[in-house]
């Protein structure tokens, strides 16, 4: 009999006595006494909210680890392919809720809380997030953990476990502080780690030629120096299913803790250090946009956890199947981003050196296991590797790829004769100036599949940054537009819609986000309306309360919430937003009776510490705040908030209490965006460029209910070609010119016309981001979207039809495109009682 069929035998879960996984309401009181008692070895008096915490995860992890298991167990026994997400970054937000809700034990978990005497909401906020993330790139492979295992794919998602994420920011003098982030302090209950799976990882030295004992000349690498590798599974369970798949993260450790040798050569603290360079390696997460000085530990992070993985996948490979040549057919492996394109190299290292397959095979399969996701358009953000480093580093490596390149410049000789131009540019190695090795290209090469992550964006890829790969591979080329995993963007962060969405809306729309439709004919029910108002009040009541808390400032509920809450970025635009708060500033001042549509804007999003006029954008909206805040003649109707620190847990709170969106970067530079993408699921109203995945959001929600200004891609182009002059553009708009006038003034600086120079003078003279150019077309558009505002009913009814219509923007739709085009991978379903093939 299959060991693994009968699962109602096995799990003990479905019997309600069963304290240590039962999910009656009694069963998970006793589950929660007991916990307390064994884990944190306290009295129940004696527990912190704290204690509290990790007795309810340790509670809630005791009800996955069975299904954990079977779902290795049965993976491995069904053969199927596994995806595997190769990533630098997973920005998972907290784990216990989520676990809660997928489950399905919210409301016994609720009710076993309350009869403790304990509020679940309190219990939650106790976590500490694992931030392992700068922002959408990490949040989407999150997202798209949680889908693959909700639509029952077999997937790991690999990366590193930084012990030190993204950055808390403190918002000082209206400055951005960065504090770090010891996200590990208090424990991490979701975490296994797993001692009997380490890797060892070279670095550095030099390599050389041998002949093995077969008489074949092979390579050996010589390395400086070797750190290992360790696995800390986190259990992914997906919603209202039985699989959980498994996210493992490496942590970088020296072999021992003490070198012994060294130790009793006498060289005690020759000893340690090595200790404390292994550990470095996974110690930080690198905030992007940051310049390149100091990154040799990022290649250095970015080899390691590759590697790790790469051999890892090898070991269960020879382990399930016996062999590396079905290695494509058994896995497929996506780059997210270049951060993992090292994979390519490594592969060909591992199977050429240490498995003995001889080149061409080996090439075959590497090219049939990888498929590249590129997230950017913007050329200083392509990575490149400088060959000195390359070298010094992975010598090894160098050569491989110096190999690939021959073969591949070869075949783009034969394809398009005499053209050397093209041959340099697609080189691996940029051999120009710097001499830089190219990770793009790299991954371009070694992959079966490349996409982008909107329509626009994977148009632009094509005509523009990976131009010469498409000519040459046309087929490998797919957009596969970025989504959003509807649990924590609705169910979890908003439940009070989650309700009314339940009460209309049949079937298991969480799983199905299409069935959303069903809200349309409601957008013109008046009673249906006032509810969803009442939501939408509710939240902003919520958050209201919420940064009287933590900021300190008043804001009015009943006041247009308009959000911009992202990455402090340049092409974002987050300055063109605080053109327009000037504006209306200015205008209330000019006219003390003039009545506008009541507003609150709030900000959030971090900066890279390195980004200077990111940071003075931060400091310039938080100057601009205290000013407009203060002033009796305006704060009625304006008020103008920072929220601190954004991140996954914060961001709940702010998501379901917008009213307007902001998504106005210059159109070409976003490649998707996932922001527009959750407020819209939480009936937020967009006003926006044409850019990244907006484009498709207006398409599918309509046009009348979205607010578009701005110039298209197209037309950017046109005006930069033409010789774009902005201090003409302010010339001519007098509004835009009193606006920088009174930031110039300082006003917002008490007094300080230096501080805000080097933004404004920026914006005069070059205004790479066109920011001049589109203000006017901002400025009108904003003056509709006040008087749209006004009109509740109407402005309720697009609401409504925004979240009737968003359903496309699920990461499951996401995933079901990548598994069916790219990754060819099926779902293994299993359930309590039926038997899988
Ligand atoms: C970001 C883009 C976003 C996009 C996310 C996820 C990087 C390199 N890119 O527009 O800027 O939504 O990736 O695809 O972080």
């Amino acid at each position: 009999m299959n060991e693994f069929v009968n699962m109602e035998r096995l799990t003990p879960e479905t019997h309600h006595e069963h304290t240590r996984t039962g999910r009656s309401v009694e069963a998970l009181k006793r589950a929660f006494n007991d916990n307390l008692f064994y884990v944190t070895g306290q009295p129940f008096a004696k527990a912190t909210p704290q204690d509290h915490y990790r007795v309810l995860a340790y509670t809630i992890r005791d009800r996955l680890l069975e299904r954990f298991i079977t779902s290795a167990q049965n993976y491995k026994r069904s053969g199927a392919k596994t995806v595997c997400y190769l990533s630098a970054e997973f920005l998972l937000g907290p784990h216990l809720g989520n676990n809660i809700l997928n489950l399905g034990l919210w409301d016994n978990v609720e009710q076993a809380m309350q009869e403790l005497g304990l509020e679940l909401d309190s219990v939650l906020e106790q976590e500490a997030e694992p931030g392992l993330g700068n922002g959408g790139l990490g949040r989407l492979a999150a997202c798209y953990m949680d889908s693959l295992a909700t639509l029952e794919i077999p997937a790991i998602g690999y990366g590193i476990r930084y012990e030190f994420g993204i950055f808390d920011q403190v918002i000082q003098d209206g400055w951005q502080v960065e504090v770090t982030d010891a996200w590990l302090r208090n424990g991490n209950p979701w975490e296994l780690p797993r001692p009997n799976l380490r890797y060892p990882v070279n670095l550095g030295g030099h390599t050389e030629l041998y002949t093995d004992e077969n008489g074949n000349q092979r390579v050996r690498w010589l390395p400086e120096q070797t750190v290992y590798g360790m696995a800390y599974d986190t259990p992914i369970l997906g919603y209202g299913v039985y699989n959980v798949n498994l996210l493992r993260l490496w942590k970088s450790e020296a072999r021992e803790s003490f070198d012994f040798q060294a130790f009793n050569l006498g060289d005690y603290y020759g000893a340690v250090n090595d200790k404390v360079v292994a550990e470095n390696l996974s110690k930080v997460l690198y905030p992007n946009d940051e310049p390149e000085a100091g990154k040799e530990l990022r290649l250095k992070q970015q080899y390691f956890f590759v590697s790790c993985s790469l051999q890892d996948m090898i070991r269960i490979a020879l382990r399930d199947v016996g062999s590396l040549d079905c290695f494509p057919e058994k896995f497929a492996a996506q780059l997210n981003d270049t951060h993992p394109a090292i994979a390519v190299a490594e592969l060909m290292r591992l199977l050429v050196d240490e498995h003995a397959l001889a080149w061409d095979s080996a090439w075959n399969i590497t090219r049939r296991t990888f498929a590249y996701t590129n997230h950017t358009l913007l050329p200083e953000a392509l990575e490149t590797w400088s060959l000195d480093l390359f070298e010094r580093i992975l010598p090894r490596h160098l050569e491989i790829i110096r190999e690939i390149n021959n073969q591949f410049l070869d075949e783009v000789r034969m394809r398009f004769l005499g053209d050397e131009q093209r041959v340099a540019r697609m080189s691996l190695i940029d051999e120009a100036g710097g001499r830089r090795v190219r990770m793009a290209n790299l991954a371009c090469v070694g992959s079966f599949a490349v996409n982008g992550v909107a329509q626009l964006h994977s148009e632009l890829l094509k005509s523009t940054v990976l131009r010469d790969f498409h000519e040459l591979w046309p087929e490998k080329f797919s957009n596969k537009t970025n989504g959003v995993t509807p649990r924590r963007t609705i169910a979890l962060s908003n439940r009070p819609l989650t309700a009314l969405i339940d009460e209309v809306v049949d079937g298991d729309w969480l799983r199905n986000l299409e069935s959303l439709r069903q809200l349309e004919p409601y957008a013109e029910n008046p009673t249906f309306r006032e509810n969803w108002r009442g939501v939408k009040l509710s939240a902003k009541q919520r958050l209201a309360a919420y940064v009287q808390r933590v900021v300190g400032v008043t804001i009015d509920p009943h006041s247009l919430f308009d959000m911009q809450v992202k990455r402090i970025h340049e092409y974002k635009r987050q300055h063109l937003n605080v053109l327009h708060i000037v504006s209306l500033y200015n205008r209330l001042k000019h006219d003390p009776s003039l009545k506008i549509t009541p507003r609150t804007f709030v900000f959030g999003g971090k900066a890279a510490p390195g980004y200077r006029m990111a940071k003075l954008i931060i400091k310039l909206i938080n100057s601009v705040a205290e000013i407009v805040n203060r002033d009796p003649q305006v704060n009625q109707q304006l008020r103008v908030v920072f929220v601190p620190d954004l991140n996954v847990k914060t961001a709940q709170q702010i998501y379901p209490a917008a009213d307007l969106s902001e998504q106005i970067s210059t159109a070409g530079k976003e490649a998707s965006g996932t922001g527009n993408m959750k407020f819209s699921m939480n009936g937020a109203l967009t006003i926006g460029t044409l850019d990244g995945a907006n484009v498709e959001i207006r398409d599918a929600v309509g046009a009348e209910n979205f607010f578009l200004f701005g110039r298209t891609e197209q037309q950017v182009q046109e005006l930069v070609a033409s010789g774009y002059q902005p201090w003409s553009v302010v010339e001519q708009d007098e509004e835009l010119r009193s606006a920088i006038d009174l930031i110039n003034s300082g006003l917002f600086s008490h007094g300080d016309r230096q501080l805000f120079a080097p933004l404004i003078d920026d914006l005069l003279q070059r205004d790479p981001y066109l920011v001049c150019a589109d203000y006017r077309s901002y400025l009108d558009c904003q003056d509709q979207v006040a008087v749209r505002y006004r009109d509740v009913d109407s402005w309720t009814r697009m609401s409504i039809l925004n979240v009737a219509r968003i359903g496309g923007f699920s990461s499951d739709r996401a995933i079901r495109e990548y598994c069916e085009h790219i990754w060819k991978a099926q779902a293994v379903t299993m359930n309590l009682n039926t038997e899988i093939a």
